[in-house]
């Protein structure tokens, strides 16, 4: 693939493909451009596009919105035909055929990652830097058009930050995408999940008896590495370096001007500053990914100490609400990535699908080769205690023969194939905090369900019925025959 420079080069590849809209209509950043962009996610008029709004109240800086909405513009942003492709690089080094035993697995997996190539570059004179402001009392974030997305949210939120920061005990990067709630011109609330990297690093700061954790934030990146921000990698492994996988070529970052941390150097905009860890606000409501609002909450507060950016900046957001919406594709191109991944810890999945309607958390359906009696609970189970999927709260396993992207088709095999009394399992445990059922935040009742063969050990004593499947000579002789049934007839 070619890899974006920045921002900018994205956004005229997705002109010159028609993939973009320009809006130069005066438009309003408080909840307008929210349902304008959710009307067209939806697919309104039949153009689910790119938006850059050229012209909002109040404000200088452009709009860029939808930027990765579908899977064509998903695949774009990460320069490949098909999202499996990725994937398939990454089978074809990880070479999970001939290596055998698990340990080289991982050891191959670390490799990789670790290529030379892929490292990031530092640069000076980064073009993020054209602009510097380090007075307070300047314009900062009240320069940036920021979204609010709902009517009931608390505030305007930046919804697509990535948030560097780097391990105060083991100087360890990491890239991350947590919402940042605009409290006033330099502060913002900081609303990182426990179960993420960057919350550790915060805990790091504490047990060193430190009261800050310095953190810079970039808006507006190249696709790629906006992408990476978002991506379930195993704790510790660098985001930077494996956005320098994606796009086949290293990320290019510079140092931040007043804290030790390096930023992506083409990025549009960098705030620098730091958490306040002790002093906690409370942040929220705000409507979230699953479609309804997140309660109010304690969270620790943002402080901007400078803002860089490149001259005629454009700020790059999102909409976050009711699926499906732009972070559906980010997720879909995470489901099919690290697809190979999931793979190495449980190698009878042949592939997964988590709709849209489940939003990610809340359904995860599972394909495996079933060979012996109770591997299907051995996948639910294992997806349970693994990584971000821990989160899942209903996991469905079928068989190979079902293609599991068909909802028609995967329903029909689950209502035949389970018996309640036997193949439901129930249990509890961890939960997305975002759950708006569970009795306690982060926590409550998780369901599995086995609708794969089963065989006598599972307690299956009678002969499992056979699907009906036609011929494939028959099938091909009516494919042939097919107009001269229906459309030669006078
Ligand atoms: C648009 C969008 C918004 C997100 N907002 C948050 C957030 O506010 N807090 C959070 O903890 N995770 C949020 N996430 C999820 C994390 O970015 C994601 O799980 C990432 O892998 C975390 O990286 P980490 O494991 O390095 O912490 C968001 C993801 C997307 C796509
Ligand atoms: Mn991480």
């Amino acid at each position: 693939m070619k890899a974006f420079k920045d921002l900018r080069e994205f956004i005229k590849a997705l002109e010159a493909d028609n993939e973009l809209i320009r809006i130069p209509a005066k438009v309003s950043s408080e909840l307008e451009i929210a349902e304008i962009t959710d009307r067209i996610s939806k697919g309104s008029l039949n153009k689910n596009k790119a938006l850059l709004f050229e012209n909002i109240e109040n404000y200088e800086i452009p709009i860029l919105i939808n930027s990765m909405g579908s899977i064509s513009r998903m695949q774009k942003a990460l320069g490949v035909s098909s999202l499996d492709d990725i994937a398939q690089r990454i089978e074809k080094m990880l070479d999970l055929k001939t290596i055998q035993s698990f340990p080289s697995k991982i050891q191959k997996l670390l490799e990789i990652i670790n290529v030379k190539n892929f490292l990031p570059i530092n640069i000076s004179n980064a073009l993020c830097q054209e602009v510097f402001i380090n007075n307070i009392n300047e314009a900062m974030l009240d320069k940036l058009p920021i979204l609010k997305c709902s009517p009931k949210d608390a505030a305007e939120f930046i919804t697509l930050p990535i948030v560097f920061s780097k391990d105060p005990i083991s100087g360890a990067r990491n890239v991350g995408m947590y919402r940042l709630q605009k409290y006033n011109n330099n502060e913002t609330g900081f609303h990182v999940h426990p179960h993420h990297d960057c919350f550790k690093h915060c805990e790091s700061a504490k047990s060193l008896g430190l009261k800050k954790l310095e953190i810079a934030v970039a808006i507006g990146c190249d696709p790629a590495v906006v992408y990476s921000a978002t991506a379930p990698l195993l704790s510790g492994i660098d985001e930077m370096i494996f956005a320098g996988f994606l796009r086949n070529k290293a990320v290019e970052m510079t140092k931040c001007k007043t804290i030790n941390l390096e930023v992506p150097a083409n990025a549009e905009i960098i705030l620098e500053g730091y958490v306040d860890l002790e002093d906690l606000r409370e942040e929220g409501e705000f409507g979230d990914h699953t479609g309804f609002y997140s309660p109010k909450d304690f969270f620790p507060t943002f402080k901007i100490t400078a803002m860089t950016h490149r001259k005629n900046p454009v700020y790059m957001t999102t909409i976050v609400g009711k699926p499906p919406q732009e972070d559906c594709y980010m997720g879909k191109a995470t489901e099919r990535i690290f697809l190979p991944l999931l793979k190495l810890f449980l190698s009878e999945i042949l592939d997964i699908n988590m709709p849209f309607e489940g939003t990610f958390h809340n359904c995860i359906i599972i394909k495996i080769d079933k060979l012996y009696a109770g591997q299907a609970r051995k996948v639910i189970n294992g997806i349970w205690g693994l990584g971000q999927l821990c989160i899942s709260k209903c996991v469905i396993v079928v068989d190979k023969n079902v293609n599991i992207h068909n909802m028609s088709e995967l329903a029909f095999n689950v209502f035949a194939n389970v018996d309640p009394k036997r193949d439901i399992i129930i249990t509890e445990g961890v939960l997305d905090i975002l759950d708006r059922a569970s009795p306690q935040i982060g926590y409550g009742g998780k369901i599995g369900i086995d609708a794969t063969t089963k065989f006598k050990e599972e307690g299956f004593e009678r002969k499992w019925s056979e699907e009906i499947i036609m011929n494939e000579e028959i099938k091909k002789l009516v494919d042939s025959r097919w107009n001269e049934y229906f459309f030669d007839k006078k």
